[in-house]
């Protein structure tokens, strides 16, 4: 391979051998069935405590699930979509300009998932993107396009709102007060990866990104209409979770999962990639302030139940989790007590 990105044009007729799993680690996609029932929650119902019961089951049984109504516009979602877009279409040496392997980077395309720590590597480019505040971050994202930083800007600002309002309702459906969650997590974080998926030569034989949990709290994912990749773990087997019109997939993510003391599951996912066509998704992802102290809610351990986890903060936690790989065994499991 003689660029560092994927997305240079080059179309490749064989998989490089640095992308291929060994056999017991391949995605065996003929035994992926689709999941035919995804939770799908209506967040303009009226019913409240409905929208909370609904929300409960989802995170104890998937881990995960799609919302619609979600107040985000179509047309941020569709002008997000294309820009995400051109970005990738640009020429080799512009896109190029803002490459690093460096995961402390606050800017980034890369490829793959830590290309300095994995021994195979996965069918992916991606913008690393933090997000909040704003005023910071938006003067070192692209340029070009050149109505990336307002498009992309708008849709960090609606995203934010539906996460707030996503952890308002997981809160009240742990039993917890309504800010529980958002005044432990204090100010927090926003981080955005603009996923990219080539056409792949060889499918069968890799990953656009293997099996992981999100180490953040929240993450709010968009999926590209046309192509379906994402894949999530449910009951020991991987279910495809094809792309729906106008709906989110909400991902809960280890702080949510350290917070309810493993009652809500951080969901493991993977995205796999296809023969003919690229794919994008757009993973917005809320992340706890650096100094956030994460433990189990007290009253989640109370009644004789034991923490199950230990006290930690969030910069200690993102430090562990990039200094590993991503398919190593749940990050998680390292806090536990
Ligand atoms: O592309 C997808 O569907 C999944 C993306 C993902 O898991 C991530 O960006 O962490």
């Amino acid at each position: 391979m003689d660029t560092k990105v994927l997305s240079s044009g080059i179309r490749y007729s064989n998989l490089p051998e640095s992308y291929v799993r060994p056999e017991s680690e391949r995605p065996r996609l003929s035994e992926v069935s689709e999941c035919e029932d995804v939770p799908v929650i209506d967040l303009g119902c009226e019913d409240r405590t409905h929208i909370i019961q609904q929300i409960c089951h989802a995170c104890m049984q998937y881990g995960f699930f799609q919302v619609i109504n979600h107040g985000v516009s179509k047309e941020t979602v569709e002008k997000m979509l294309q820009v995400a877009h051109d970005f990738f279409e640009l020429p080799l040496e512009e896109k190029l300009k803002l490459y690093s392997d460096d995961p402390s980077k606050t800017m980034r395309l890369s490829t793959s998932f830590n290309v300095n720590k994995e021994k195979v590597h996965n069918w992916r480019d991606y913008l690393r993107l933090h997000c909040y505040p704003l005023h910071k971050y938006v003067p070192e994202w692209p340029s070009n396009p050149p109505p990336f930083k307002d498009i992309v800007s708008n849709y960090c600002v609606e995203v934010r709102e539906l996460g707030y309002r996503l952890q308002e309702l997981i809160s009240q459906s742990l039993g917890l007060e309504k800010d529980y969650i958002k005044n432990v997590l204090g100010e927090q974080g926003q981080h955005m990866a603009v996923n990219y998926y080539p056409p792949c030569p060889e499918p069968e034989l890799t990953y656009g990104l293997p099996g992981h949990t999100d180490p953040n709290a929240l993450t709010i994912l968009l999926q590209d209409l046309q192509v379906a990749g994402l894949q999530v773990l449910k009951d020991g087997k991987w279910l495809a979770v094809n792309p729906q019109p106008d709906a989110f997939v909400i991902n809960i993510g280890d702080q949510l999962q350290a917070l309810s003391n493993g009652r809500y599951k951080s969901v493991w996912h993977r995205a796999v990639v296809n023969a003919d066509k690229e794919r994008m998704s757009v993973a917005s992802f809320l992340c706890p302030f650096d100094r956030a102290l994460i433990s189990p809610a007290k009253p989640l351990t109370e009644d004789g139940c034991e923490a199950v986890y230990r006290d930690f903060t969030y910069a200690e936690y993102y430090s562990k989790f990039w200094s590993r790989n991503l398919d190593q065994e749940h990050c998680l499991e390292l806090f536990k007590n």
